[in-house]
């Protein structure tokens, strides 16, 4: 065996030559890795005795990419493009020997060789759509010469991962190794073809698959419709569509030069740099500084519920998705009825999407359990209590959980605004309370808070982490405090938007400016769709705000036909002239003088105080780091992926700037945007919102 640096290794079987890279955790494209194939490729190429060339890696997957990492900073080493025109140029065939994930500059590396052999379990992908980008080392023109422009299309702005099996069906993967035994697959296969005598089999020469889609723009324009929603402010769709387009439309290395200047312009810009930070955000937030990965978990096996309304039964799903038993308590059997109800009609809306088999709804449905008493989650490993948001109902719970659950179990609360200190004090095990802030429908969002409280034991938290993770959800681990990091931040906005409204702008008007700006909905679209009458009483109403006066005209939002909106029969939204007069009586009222508000104003006014909350809630310790917010609020209130969160784009605008306008608010609106020392001290120092 012979070393070629530290990563690569090569070896030899008879006539073929074994390039091993070794470079946890992933195989990316580091400098060492491209010097790796580089000089590995050429030292076979120079042996006289060796016919073919194998590439393969160690570790648990192929190449999964370019080193995220690199861009940004000097590259060092030889470019990616001298490796792959070592392999291609090169007079001997070079086989790649997939497992695990070939993604990115990895599956770029692979097409780049002569052929490709694959272990079942493989996948293969183009993801740099995810990280804003799009495949920069000829991805763009040779997977549509193999799999033509149609597939080519789907690869590169979904960045889905497509199994081995399926590569071989479109000609991605020439042949599928027995699963473990990768290296004799390849290497036979690599003497296969040396006996044939193949001929070196160059993906950019061939030209039949994108030659057929010459001349047929509707092509591209039909995706492009197709996929309008989906793509709506993202550019790295849109560039790799024109990748592909070039792909079909020119020669090879035309195509390249486009692919090349679009990749550019994308790697420089701020959305990729914003989708990047989300990218190691995501891997981040799991790690917990005082919480190592060593610390002992409590096995959960079976799992108890109470309230079996919306939120319960969401909740419940998730561990039934996952196999886990779930039994739910509630007060009443028709309410129970109900929620069980709600539950399997769910599933077997799924199934009749063909998500999942009736089989399937069955199975789930068996580890469902309902029940009228508490005395049934005795043996639970884990309580979520979902029942209404009233301190003494949910202090009473937790005293009763405490008489009846086993020793050792975690108690959880889903609430979502109390202070589960306070909650604690009804129990004897104040340890072992946690919340478990699923936001809704609580069986669809990807977002978990996990809210520990000044007792929560360590065990716990590690346990409520791991189990997010088993049902798929992104957990972020923050601290008590009214809102918790998410509602307490969305309270700015929210508080911004009524003022607005009364000072200038219609309801239509904010809405515009946040949904242009990316959010899925304004916030008076959303209260529509939630409906206005939450937390609304007719008793009560006294016509203080305008929801109140919007409820008692029993304009409650798009269920009733009309709310901040009005709707018509397919729940299109216009913009309400009874709303309009309403909103210019009640300003006038309380004597407030409108006036014409910008643009800039209403994004200004909503999004930098909250920015100026998520300062605080750094400052108080209440999440662990900036970009743990930024995942909470991509994951639970659609901000934009491409901004990065509210901290990433806080930084993308300077936190001098934001600090300047807070400042200017404050001068003329008062102490809603005082400005908080974190951001004072971060402008002060010169330092970034990421830095926390
Ligand atoms: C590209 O290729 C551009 C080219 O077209 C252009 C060339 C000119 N770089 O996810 P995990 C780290 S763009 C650096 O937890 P899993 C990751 O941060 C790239 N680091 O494991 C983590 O670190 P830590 C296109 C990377 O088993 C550790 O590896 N490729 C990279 O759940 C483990 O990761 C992609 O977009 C990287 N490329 O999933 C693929 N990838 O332990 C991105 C991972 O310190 N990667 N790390 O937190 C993935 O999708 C998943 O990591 C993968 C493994 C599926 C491979």
């Amino acid at each position: 065996m012979t070393k070629i640096n530290d990563v690569a290794t090569l070896e030899k079987d008879g006539e073929i030559a074994v390039l091993t890279l070794n470079s946890p955790p992933v195989n990316a494209l580091s400098g060492p890795v491209r010097e790796g194939i580089n000089n590995g490729i050429k030292q076979a190429i120079d042996d006289a005795d060796v016919k073919a060339i194998v590439l393969i890696c160690e570790g648990r997957t192929f190449i999964a990419g370019a080193d995220i990492t690199e861009f940004g900073k000097a590259p060092s080493g030889p470019s990616l493009f001298d490796a792959l025109a070592m392999i291609e140029h090169g007079p001997k065939p070079v086989v790649a020997a997939i497992h695990g994930t070939a993604l990115g500059g990895g599956l770029e590396v692979a097409l780049t060789c002569h052929y490709r052999v694959a272990v079942p379990s493989a996948k293969c992908g183009l993801p740099e759509v995810n990280l804003g980008l799009l495949p920069g080392a000829g991805g763009t023109q040779r997977l549509p010469r193999i799999v033509g422009p149609e597939k080519a299309l789907e690869m590169v702005t979904s960045g889905q991962h497509v199994g081995a099996k399926k590569c071989l069906e479109m000609g991605l993967v020439d042949e599928l190794a027995e699963e473990g035994k990768l290296r004799e697959g390849a290497v036979a296969f690599a003497k296969k073809i040396v006996a044939e005598k193949r001929p070196l089999k160059k993906v950019r020469d061939l030209n039949d698959k994108v030659e057929a889609a010459r001349g047929k723009p509707e092509i591209f324009a039909e995706f492009r419709k197709a996929n309008a929603r989906k793509f709506r402010g993202f550019l790295a769709p849109e560039y790799n569509i024109q990748c592909i387009e070039a792909a079909v439309n020119l020669p090879f290395d035309e195509g390249i030069k486009v692919e090349q200047k679009l990749f550019r312009e994308l790697v420089t810009g701020t959305q990729s740099a914003a989708q990047r930070h989300v990218f190691f955000a995501e891997r981040q937030v799991w790690k917990l500084p005082d919480v190592p990965a060593d610390t002992p978990t409590i096995p959960v096996n079976k799992v108890g519920i109470i309230g079996a309304g919306t939120m319960g039964g969401g909740i419940a799903m998730n561990f039934l998705n996952v196999g886990l038993p779930v039994t739910i308590v509630e007060t009443k059997q028709d309410a129970l009825d109900r929620g069980l109800g709600v539950i399997r009609k769910n599933y077997e809306n799924s199934a009749k999407k063909g998500r999942f088999s009736m089989e399937e709804v069955e199975k789930r449905m068996g580890l469902l359990k309902g029940s009228l008493d508490m005395n049934d989650l005795a043996d639970s490993d884990l309580v979520i209590e979902a029942v209404f948001e009233n301190m003494d109902v949910k202090k009473q719970v937790f005293t009763k959980l405490d008489a009846i659950v086993k020793p050792g179990a975690i108690l959880a609360t889903n609430t979502s605004a109390l202070n589960i200190d306070e909650i604690a004090t009804a129990v004897k095990r104040p340890e072992a309370v946690i919340g478990l802030h699923f936001f809704s429908p609580a069986n669809v969002m990807r977002l978990l808070e996990v809210v520990r409280a000044d007792k929560t034991s360590k065990p716990v938290i590690a346990t409520s982490m791991q189990l997010a993770k088993k049902i798929g959800k992104i957990a972020a681990l923050v601290g008590v405090c009214p809102g918790f990091v998410g509602n307490r931040i969305l309270a700015q906005r929210q508080r911004e938007a009524q003022k607005l409204i009364l000072e200038g702008a219609m309801p239509w008007d904010v809405d515009r400016v946040l949904y242009d700006f990316g959010l899925p909905m304004g916030p008076f679209a959303m209260s529509d769709l939630a409906g206005l009458d939450i937390g609304w009483s007719k008793e009560k109403s006294q016509g203080a705000t305008i929801r109140d006066v919007l409820c008692e005209m029993d304009r409650r939002g798009q269920k009733t036909g009309a709310g901040f909106y009005d709707y018509d029969e397919n729940r299109n939204a216009k913009p309400s002239p009874v709303v309009e007069k309403i909103i210019l009586d009640f300003a006038q009222k309380k004597g407030i003088n409108r006036r014409k508000i910008s643009d800039d104003e209403i994004l200004e006014r909503c999004i930098y105080p909250m920015i100026n909350e998520g300062a605080k809630i750094l400052e108080e310790g209440k999440a662990i780091r900036s970009s743990d917010i930024d995942i909470v609020w991509i994951n639970g209130y659609g901000f934009p992926v491409y901004r990065g969160g509210p901290m990433f784009y806080g930084d993308t605008v300077g936190a001098a700037k934001v600090l300047a306008k807070m400042k200017e608010f404050q001068a003329t609106m008062g102490d809603d945007f005082k400005p908080a020392k974190l951001l004072e001290k971060i402008v002060a120092e010169g330092k970034k919102f990421s830095d926390f």
